[in-house]
């Protein structure tokens, strides 16, 4: 066991990080230095209960065993091939994570926008080549207030300021129209050079945005009634965060183009994954799509045992319930406080909407009471704080940390 009595203070890594790094994000201040389960250690030693699970990588808690011993084995034989060659790994990852899921194909990426990129190549060349769509036309449908990743095609299509202004000029043929509003593609789909709809099944970083219980199966259905892939962007919703393995399960159908990331590696590392049918992936042919970390050998074993612990310990079913638990809990405390005006998600992905302005600063002074008590979380949007801990989360564990939220809650001063 690593001593945690050694080396930096919390204040000489954040001096360090700001002297050195870019400026790329906000932190809360909390130097993290062990993860072990649902737990994470600041450098002082202080405890605390992870309620983001690094936005849902760590789905099988902290430092999974199981899946750092996959990776201690195989970082001792062979870590990284290219494709440029076989390995003795990829081959045998492609028919595990094809038959997990149910598709026929998978092409292995990294990060989740990789895959997202890697996904809007996919339905753009299948738009082209099987659909018909005149060359450099084809359009891909997505949603308002999407988070989809941070590359320039991914932020040509947000409308999110803070994620566009400065960024251009942006990739075409991206349209975006109203989430949870049905009609909205219907129109959008009366244009025949669309080849893809592209969605997340909850928005996540929209602050767990759950959209009407149909929307999700009546978009598929308009799609495959035009022609269009259905592409369901599951790198937060999916690895059962949401309380079944896919969130599109909920809706009881299979889209087109699936996109996993974070989780599918319990986040020992980027490991990011698109999956489609044969007649899809076709048209990937040799030379036109790559990668040089793509299914690389410690990916490929990470992800397999990551996935085995997912089924092995149930955690879609312990989602399901602890989620339903927690939402129980949450509303007693917004019918006792008007603090919190609502809780809203599904399985253990989850938020809660607090009663102030946007830009006020009350969600994230939340935070950092909940941090002093042991529990850190932080916000999405303005005044809108998630609440996402690792699945392996026990009963036990989700009604203390339930008292630790009531707790600072209730305390809290505006
Ligand atoms: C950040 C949150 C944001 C994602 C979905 C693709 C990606 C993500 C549905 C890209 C990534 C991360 C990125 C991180 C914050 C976090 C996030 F919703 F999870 F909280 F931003 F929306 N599709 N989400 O959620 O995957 O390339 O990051 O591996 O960029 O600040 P990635």
């Amino acid at each position: 066991m690593k001593d945690l009595s050694n080396n930096l203070t919390s204040e000489q890594a954040i001096a360090l990080e700001d002297k050195h790094g870019a400026h790329n994000y906000h932190p809360l201040p909390v130097v993290l230095k062990k993860g072990e389960g649902v737990f994470v250690w600041d450098v002082e030693g202080n405890k605390y209960y992870d309620f983001l699970s690094a936005y849902s990588a760590v789905n099988q808690g902290h430092c999974n065993p199981r899946i750092v011993a996959k990776l201690v084995e195989q970082a001792q034989t062979l870590t990284l091939t290219s494709r440029a060659f076989y390995n003795d790994t990829l081959g045998v990852y492609e028919k595990f994570v094809t038959e997990y899921f149910g598709f026929d194909k998978v092409l292995p990426m990294n990060t989740g926008a990789e895959a997202v990129e890697t996904a809007i190549k996919l339905a753009r060349k299948w738009g082209y080549e099987k659909k018909g769509i005149p060359k450099n036309q084809a359009k891909i449908v997505v949603c308002e207030n999407n988070f989809h990743g941070r590359t320039v095609t991914i932020i040509s299509a947000s409308n999110d300021p803070v994620a566009t202004d400065g960024f251009g000029p942006f990739t075409p043929g991206l349209i975006s129209i109203e989430y949870n509003n049905i009609s909205a593609l219907k129109e959008a789909l009366e244009d025949n050079d669309v080849a893809a709809f592209l969605v997340e099944p909850i928005q996540g970083e929209a602050g767990v945005y759950v959209p009407e219980d149909n929307y999700i199966s009546e978009a598929y259905n308009l799609c495959k009634s035009k022609n269009v892939l259905f592409v369901a962007d599951e790198v937060q919703t999916g690895i059962a965060r949401t309380g079944k393995m896919l969130a599109v399960d909920y809706s009881g159908i299979k889209p087109d183009v699936l996109i996993l990331g974070k989780a599918i590696s319990g986040g020992v590392l980027p490991v990011s994954a698109v999956l489609a049918s044969s007649e899809i992936m076709s048209v990937m042919t040799p030379g036109v799509h790559g990668s040089t970390f793509g299914g690389n050998p410690l990916a490929n074993v990470v992800a397999m045992e990551a996935l085995k612990v997912v089924k092995d310990e149930a955690l879609e079913e312990n989602a399901m319930r602890l989620g339903e638990l927690f939402r129980l809990e949450m509303n007693k405390i917004v019918e006792s406080t008007n603090l919190v005006k609502l809780v809203r998600g599904k399985g253990l992905l989850n938020a809660i909407i607090i009663n102030d302005d946007e830009d006020s600063t009350t969600a994230w002074d939340i935070c950092m009471k909940l941090k002093d008590n042991g529990l850190l979380a932080k916000p999405t949007h303005g005044n809108i704080i998630r609440f996402a801990p690792p699945l392996v989360m026990t009963e036990k564990q989700i009604m203390e940390c339930v008292g630790i939220i009531s707790k600072t809650l209730t305390e809290f001063n505006k």
